[in-house]
């Protein structure tokens, strides 16, 4: 008999319009073969990346009560995966999701900001406090502006050395997570790479990506989602990372073929049946 598909809690933001957090995790995710529990912290029309006035709803008072229903019904989970939340009360109630299901990977996607800046809903509070769920993961995921936030650092105004990288990763595996990947790093031997650590192999990874001069919002969801998804399906970590950033490549090269707003997002819909084939991907290095 077939086990049942890994079952994820993904505790993220439902945005109706602009393809980001739940609206790509729950696909990116099912294609690949996994059981995608989602918890919205959080209801909004669009993303908050430039589409005027966003309608939001918070759900801060959903998550507990739907853990406790969730355990009264002996419902476990493989891997407890979060991002975006909407109230720093929220940082509590994952800590506490994770605590409730010590063997379940727990993935921390310190959703933050980008571009060196911090989201519209994200408060000084909310930054700061990131730091307690940090310290409660297995993976973390961040991109560069979210690395620098949780290090306390400036965003980098040069590129980084490989010596530079290095200790931004085994700083941010010093704040409690065994595995952390950072995403949209420049490097200073003029690649943008994501990067990755195991710490428990003391390994390095880089996979370099291929520069499309446009941003789209929700890239690092579909990223992580791909990623996590790899790892629970038996991926080692570049693998992993590896199939993450070339299925982004073939999104993000897709939708700039097409000539879309950028504001809406990536079109997945048009690329997610690469993610139920299996590639030989051997394009990762050692950092
Ligand atoms: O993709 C990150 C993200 C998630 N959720 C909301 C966002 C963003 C980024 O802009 O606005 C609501």
């Amino acid at each position: 008999m077939q086990p049942e598909p890994a079952r994820v809690a993904a505790i993220h933001d439902l945005s109706g319009f602009g393809r980001c957090s739940l609206s790509v995790i729950l696909p990116a995710m099912s294609v690949m073969g996994l059981q995608v529990c989602p918890v919205p912290t959080a209801v909004l029309s669009t993303h908050t990346g430039g589409l005027g006035e966003v309608v939001f709803r918070d759900l801060s008072d959903y998550i507990l009560p739907t853990l406790e229903h969730y355990h009264s019904l002996s419902i476990s989970f493989d891997c407890i995966y979060s991002g975006f939340l909407g109230s720093s009360d929220q940082i509590g109630y994952c800590r506490t999701f994770i605590h409730q299901y010590p063997d379940a990977l727990a993935v921390v996607d310190p959703v933050m900001g980008d571009h060196g800046k911090p989201y519209r809903t994200y408060t000084p509070e909310l930054c700061s406090r990131m730091e307690e769920l940090v310290r409660e993961a297995d993976l973390i995921t961040p991109n560069l502006t979210e690395a620098a936030i949780l290090l306390k650092e400036e965003y980098p105004a040069e590129p980084l050395s490989h010596a530079q990288a290095k200790s931004w990763l085994v700083r941010l595996a010093g704040l409690g997570p065994k595995y952390v990947l950072i995403t949209g790093v420049p490097l200073a031997d003029g690649t943008i790479s994501n990067l990755g650590y195991d710490d428990n192999r003391g390994a390095f990874w880089r996979v370099a990506c291929d520069y499309v001069p446009v941003s789209y919002p929700g890239t690092g969801d579909i990223y992580a989602s791909v990623a996590v998804g790899a790892l629970l399906t038996g991926d080692s970590l570049p693998i992993a990372m590896e199939r993450a950033t070339r299925f982004l490549e073939y999104a993000i090269k897709t939708t700039y073929s097409y000539g879309t707003d950028p504001r809406y997002g990536v079109m997945l819909e048009r690329c997610l049946p690469w993610l139920t084939q299996q590639h030989s991907l051997k394009g990762y290095e050692p950092l």
